[in-house]
C-alpha cells in the first residue's frame, strides 16, 4: 500500500493545549508522525510519496469561506492584537447567548470558529492544515488511478473539524474532502468508517443530511468522551440523509472483543448500503495505554481490524487522525493497513 506523506506537517507545532487547567504539550505533536513513518519502512508496507497541490476549490466544497478567510489570518491578526501567547477562545455562543452573528474582533471570532478550547493555534497551523488537506487528496487520487488502497499520513488531523468550525486537534476535515474528491472521480456512494476513539462530530454534521455519503462511527461514549456533545446512537441522519448516519457509542473499558461486534454492524450497515469506496478514519486512539481515552485495544487487536476492514473487499483510503501513545502510534496504524494487505491480498 502507498502511504501519502509530507514533512511540511511539522509546521502544526504549537507549545500548548489546554488541559486540567494548565497548558501542557499538545497531545498531537508532531513526533506522532515519525513514529508512523518509522513503522511503514520497518515493516515495509509500501512507498512513501509527497503529495501534489490541489484546488482550493476541493476544501471550499466542505468548508465554509468566512470560515477558510479565518483560518488562513487567525495568528497573524491574533499577534497584531498584541497577544504573547497561543490564540486560545474563551468565550463562545453557547445556549444562554446563541447569538448567530460573527463578532469583528478577533477574540470573539475565536469562539464563533471553535467547538473545543483545547487546540491551540499558533503559526503555521493553518499551513499544515492545508498540506494536510492536500495529502487526503493526493491519497484519494490514487483511488482514482485504480490502487486498490492508500494511506494518507495526514497531520492535523481532520474529523472534529466541521464546515465552520474548528476544535479537538482538527482544522480541515481531510476525510469528507477526500470523500468529496472520490464522488467528482466518479464513486456514486462513499461510506465512511471513523474508527477513532472520539466520534467524528465535523465529518457526520458534513454529511448529516445527504445520502450519497454514509457516516458510521464507533467511539467513547459521549456522555463520558470528548466531543461531548455529539455522537449519540439516536442521531440517524436527517432529510435525505435519514438513515444514513450510523453511531456506535461503546464504554469506558470497552476491549476489541466487544469493540469488533461493533465494526461488524457497522460493515454490514455499508455492504447494505451499496458503498462503492470507503474512507476509514484511522485513529489508534483506541489503544489500551492511550493517555485521553478509555477503549483497551492491544497492538495485535489492530491486525484484525485491518484483516476484517478487508472482508468488505471495496477499495479504501485509510486517513491518520489521532493516536496519543506516541510510541506504539506507528506500530498499531501499520498493523491495520498490514492486517487489510494480508487479506485484501
Ligand atoms: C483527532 C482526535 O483524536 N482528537 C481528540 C481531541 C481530544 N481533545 C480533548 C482531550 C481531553 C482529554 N482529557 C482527558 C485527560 C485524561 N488524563
Ligand atoms: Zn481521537
Amino acid at each position: 500500500m502507498k502511504t501519502v506523506y509530507s514533512p511540511d506537517h511539522i509546521l502544526r507545532n504549537a507549545k500548548t493545549e489546554l488541559a486540567g487547567g494548565q497548558l501542557v504539550t499538545p497531545f498531537e505533536c508532531h513526533q506522532r508522525a515519525d513514529y508512523v513513518v518509522a513503522a511503514i519502512k520497518s515493516q515495509q508496507l509500501g512507498q512513501i510519496v509527497p503529495p501534489t497541490q490541489w484546488p482550493r476549490q476541493y476544501v471550499e466544497s466542505i468548508h465554509d469561506p468566512g470560515y477558510l478567510t479565518f483560518l488562513d489570518t487567525v495568528w497573524q491578526r491574533w499577534v497584531n492584537a498584541g497577544n504573547q501567547g497561543e490564540a486560545i477562545p474563551n468565550v463562545w455562543p453557547s445556549r444562554s447567548m446563541p447569538s448567530q452573528r460573527i463578532p469583528r474582533h478577533i477574540e470573539g471570532q475565536l469562539g464563533y470558529y471553535s467547538l473545543a478550547g483545547e487546540t491551540s493555534i499558533s503559526g503555521g497551523t493553518a499551513e499544515a492544515a492545508w498540506v494536510s488537506a492536500n495529502v487526503a487528496l493526493s491519497a484519494a487520487e490514487l483511488l482514482n488511478q485504480h490502487e486498490h488502497s492508500a494511506f494518507a499520513l495526514c497531520r492535523p488531523p481532520g474529523h472534529h473539524a466541521s464546515n465552520d468550525q474548528y476544535g479537538g486537534y482538527c482544522f480541515i476535515n481531510n476525510a469528507a474532502i477526500a470523500a468529496q474528491k472520490l464522488r467528482y472521480d466518479g464513486a456514486q456512494k462513499v461510506a465512511i468508517l471513523d474508527v477513532d476513539f472520539h466520534h467524528g462530530n465535523g465529518t457526520q454534521k458534513i454529511f448529516y443530511q445527504r445520502d450519497d455519503v454514509l457516516f458510521c462511527s464507533i467511539h467513547g461514549d459521549p456522555m463520558v468522551a470528548f466531543p461531548y456533545f455529539l455522537g449519540f446512537a439516536d442521531e440517524t441522519g436527517e432529510g435525505p440523509g435519514a438513515g444514513h448516519n450510523l453511531n456506535i457509542p461503546l464504554p469506558p473499558g470497552t476491549p476489541y472483543s466487544i469493540w469488533r461486534v461493533a465494526l461488524c454492524r457497522a460493515i454490514t450497515k455499508i455492504l447494505g448500503y451499496g458503498a462503492d469506496a470507503i474512507v476509514v478514519s484511522l485513529g489508534v486512539d483506541t489503544f489500551e495505554n492511550d493517555p485521553i481515552s478509555f477503549f483497551k485495544l492491544r497492538s495485535d487487536d489492530f491486525i484484525d481490524m485491518g484483516k476484517t476492514i478487508a472482508s468488505m473487499g471495496l477499495p479504501t483510503l485509510f486517513i491518520m487522525e489521532g493516536g496519543y501513545a506516541v510510541e506504539e502510534i506507528g506500530t498499531n496504524t501499520v498493523n491495520v493497513l498490514k492486517g487489510f494487505e494480508n487479506l485484501a491480498g
